[in-house]
Parts: C-alpha cells; structure tokens; sequence
C-alpha cells in the first residue's frame, strides 16, 4: 500500500482528500449543501455538528491541500485574506512580526492599517537579503513573513536560509505560497511552519471562486488555528469547496503550461524595443535566478515588465490587448494583465512599499503560446 508521501503531486492532486462517497458510491465529492447535522442523541454526532466547524465537502478539501503542501494539516478559508487574518490571531499584542516588504497590497493594508491597531509590532525588510532579515530581528519576533515570489516584484527569498534563522531566535516562519503553488514549490519541505494560498488563485485555477488556505505540520498550531477558524468563522462554503478541488485535479498540468507559456513570453519582452525591464525567475538576467533554479520547480506564470513609455505607455498596454483581460487577479486559466500601482497595490501607494505606477504584471494563462505573443505584439505596437 502506497502512503500519501509516495505519491507524486500530479497523482495528490487529482486523487488527495477523495474517495467515494461511503452510502452512494459517487466517484467525486458532494457538495454537502447543509448547514446543520441531525445527532443520534445529545451531543452525539457522527463528526459535524455545524459546518461553520466543520463540513465533509471542506474536510475533502483541506485534505488534498495538506496532502500537496506536505504538510500534516490544513485549513481552508473564506478567503486569502481570512486565512491571513487567522493566522495573525497567533500573534499577541506586544510581539513583532517581521514580514516582506513587497507583499500583496492587502497584506500590507492588514498589517499596517488594521492589525497594528491591535498593538502588534510590524517592521518590513527585504527578505531576499539574509543577512538584512536576522538584523531585524527583535527579542519579541514571534512571526517571519514574506512571499516568495512576492507580488508584484517576482523576488524570490531562500525559504530554508530564513528558517534557520527564524528557528534560532524562537520565531515561526510563514510563506505565502500564492505565486507558486505546490505544484511549484513547497515551503513546509524547506522548514517553513506555516503555508498560506490565496486558493482563488492557481489553486482554483480558473477565477471562479474565492477562498484561502493555510497548512502546516505542528500540531499545537493546528489546534489552535483550528479553534480559531470556528471562533472567528471565516470558513468558505461548501460550493467554494467543490469548485477549489474540482480546480486541484489539474493543478500539476496547468502549472506546466503556465510555465511553458510564460518563459516564452518573457523572451519576447525580453528581445523587444519597447520594453525597458522584464522581472521573470526564469530569465538568467534574474537577481536571484540561481536561488529559484534551486528552489522552485518550474519559474511559474507570473510576469512584471517596464516600459520606455513608463506609466502612460503602461496604460495604453493594459487597454490595447484583446487576449489579456484587464482585471485584478491571477493564477487562472485565461490571460490577465494589470497595473499594480493603480489597482492591486493601490492601498501601499502612500508608503515604503509603493510600486513604480509603470509596472504592469501579467498573469500568462494557458492558451496556445504563439496566440499570446501575438496579441501583446500588436498592443505593444501601438506604443513603439
Ligand atoms: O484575494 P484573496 O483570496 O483574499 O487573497 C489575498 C492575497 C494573498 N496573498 C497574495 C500573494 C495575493 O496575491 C493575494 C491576492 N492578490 C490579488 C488579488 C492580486 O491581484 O494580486
């Protein structure tokens, strides 16, 4: 009998967390479309009892999502977002948290604008350099948070180099893992404590649901993020659950082709007159290109680039493109492309963290390669 940790992630994703249903024989989980389970007597009950606790749809769920992180347990949430809230729960007032300083623009409005009225400490540092991350260290860092690649400057951080140094002065590390995936790369195999998706993103796969995940391997920090998921409640519904895992089973072969795409398209940036900059993982011209050679799989599907132009060729870019939808968002099937300045990361344009307002990122789908460089050719013509 194979264990889960045999299994390769293409054979986790399509069969982690499912098995048929034990009183039908249906092949893919229900939707258990339910709020509330009847008890055999008082307080007697076959495991759910309420599905803001739990429900079998997100029981399947959180299952597959540890089984692809590695990790022994995960939870899912409402959203990204919900899932980071939770986490930040573990955090007391009068303790430091030491994250990233290029994160997704509503981490940092979490941080700076709501939780630190809590009388949570946060400072920001840029985690690709070692040495800056343990000189900012406090006595009171309890928690080490960054992003790897980070949104929307694709900078990639050594996971295990900062584990260490997290581990050595009593803190825990987080990764949002978002950008990568699992399917990419899995931070808890690199000593990371805690994972965090936004699942609307490659997890889902195709921008049709909203939801979150966090995995991790101590038990003690399960039990206590999973008593606060039921004390806050920001759990996702069962729907959002089905449609998260339905996404899952071809999370292996869309991260193939999002990587396959995407390498493509960041020569041809790379190669073009009007392009001033292109930040790819995969281009050997990348600051930490070795490190994500080492470290990830496959560079992945997410691109930033800078024009000549700057900001207003940057605008007529976003509007001239037919193929790439202009929209928030990333990680799904179809192409998308955005300003950060201005959308994403409009809610750190008035601090350290504010994004040149001529990036634009592209989220490169999974249609036919030549279909793509095409239609950014002919946009990209149009500011030449
Ligand atoms: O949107 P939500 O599911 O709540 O996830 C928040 C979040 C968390 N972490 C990262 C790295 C993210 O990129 C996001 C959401 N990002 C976008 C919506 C975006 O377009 O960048």
């Amino acid at each position: 009998m194979q264990t889960q940790t045999d299994l390769h992630l293409e054979t986790l994703a399509v069969h982690a967390g499912v098995s048929a249903d034990p009183h039908t024989g249906a092949v893919m989980t229900p939707i258990y479309q339910t709020s509330t389970y009847a008890q055999e007597d008082v307080a007697v009950h076959k495991g759910y009892e309420y599905s803001r606790t739990d429900n079998p749809t997100r029981t399947a769920l959180q299952m597959a999502l540890a089984a692809l992180e590695g990790g022994r347990y995960a939870l899912a949430f409402a959203s990204g977002m919900a899932a980071i809230d939770t986490v930040l729960r573990l955090i007391k007032p009068g303790e430091h948290v030491l994250s990233g300083n290029d994160v997704y623009g509503g981490t940092f409005r979490l941080f700076d604008k709501v939780l630190s009225a809590y009388g949570i400490a946060f400072s920001f540092v840029d985690t690709t350099d070692v040495t800056a991350v343990a000189a900012a260290m406090q006595p009171n860092t309890k928690l080490v948070w960054l992003e790897t690649p980070t949104n929307p400057m694709l900078r990639i951080s050594d996971i295990a180099a900062i584990a260490q140094i997290a581990h050595a002065r009593g803190a825990w590390l987080g990764v949002d893992n978002t950008f990568a995936s699992p399917a990419l790369q899995r931070p808890l195999t690199l000593g990371a404590d805690i994972v965090v998706h936004s699942t609307t993103k490659y997890i889902g796969g195709h921008s049709d649901v909203v939801g979150g995940a966090v995995v991790m391997q101590d038990t003690a920090v399960y039990e206590r993020l999973k008593f606060l998921q039921n004390a806050i409640g920001a759990v996702p519904g069962p729907m959002d659950c089905f449609l998260t895992l339905r996404g899952i089973k071809t999370l292996a072969l869309r991260m193939r082709q999002h990587s396959h795409n995407a390498r493509q398209i960041a020569h041809f940036l790379a190669d073009h007159p009007a392009v001033a900059a292109v930040i790819y993982p995969g281009l050997d011209d990348h600051p930490q290109y070795e490190l994500a050679q080492r470290q990830m799989s496959a560079p992945g599907g997410m691109i930033s680039f800078i024009l000549h132009g700057g900001e207003t060729a940057a605008r007529q870019v976003a509007r001239a493109t037919n193929l790439f939808t202009l929209a928030e968002s990333l990680g799904g099937v179809e192409s998308l492309i955005e300003l950060p300045a201005p959308m994403t990361h409009a809610s750190v344009s008035d601090s350290p963290l504010a994004v040149d307002p001529g990036l634009v990122r592209l989220s490169v789908g999974i249609e036919h390669a030549p279909d793509l460089l095409a239609d950014l050719a002919q946009a990209l013509a149009q500011v030449s």
